[in-house]
């Protein structure tokens, strides 16, 4: 699927000029606006692992939409955001957030199958990056 990344990079690299030596509450709500462009990523898991880049890069002040395929169900924790989503073949879910807090925050397992609530594995990193 084709998502408008080269708008949202345009985008991003405007704001980093502009708002890139201020990092205050105040600059950082501004940031959110001026972007304007929801980060929009597709991951899909597969034989429990992900397939492609395990480690996801964002920038600070992104609103993002992740959403989650996979083969077999499970439920995934954004750890430090602390979001949840339960994903199913079934079913995709999304994880929605803005990229407050930047850091690099595991993505975790909490069980696929009838394991439910066992298997803690890292899945993926997401890294969200200071605006520069
Ligand atoms: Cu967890």
């Amino acid at each position: 699927m084709a998502f408008p990344l080269i708008q949202t990079a345009r985008t991003l690299a405007f704001s980093t000029a502009i708002f890139g030596l201020s990092l205050s509450l105040a600059a950082q709500q501004q940031t959110d606006d001026a972007t304007n462009a929801t980060v929009r990523i597709e991951i899909r898991i597969e034989n429990r692992k992900l397939v492609g880049d395990q480690v996801i890069r964002l920038t600070q002040g992104q609103r993002v939409e992740i959403v989650w395929i996979t083969d077999e169900a499970v439920e995934l924790h954004m750890h430090g955001y602390d979001i949840r989503v339960e994903i199913s073949p079934d079913g995709p879910a999304t994880m929605t957030f803005t990229a407050h807090a930047t850091g690099r925050f595991p993505v975790t397992s909490h069980g696929f199958g009838d394991e439910h609530g066992h298997g803690h594995v890292t899945l993926a990193y997401i890294e969200i990056h200071p605006i520069k």
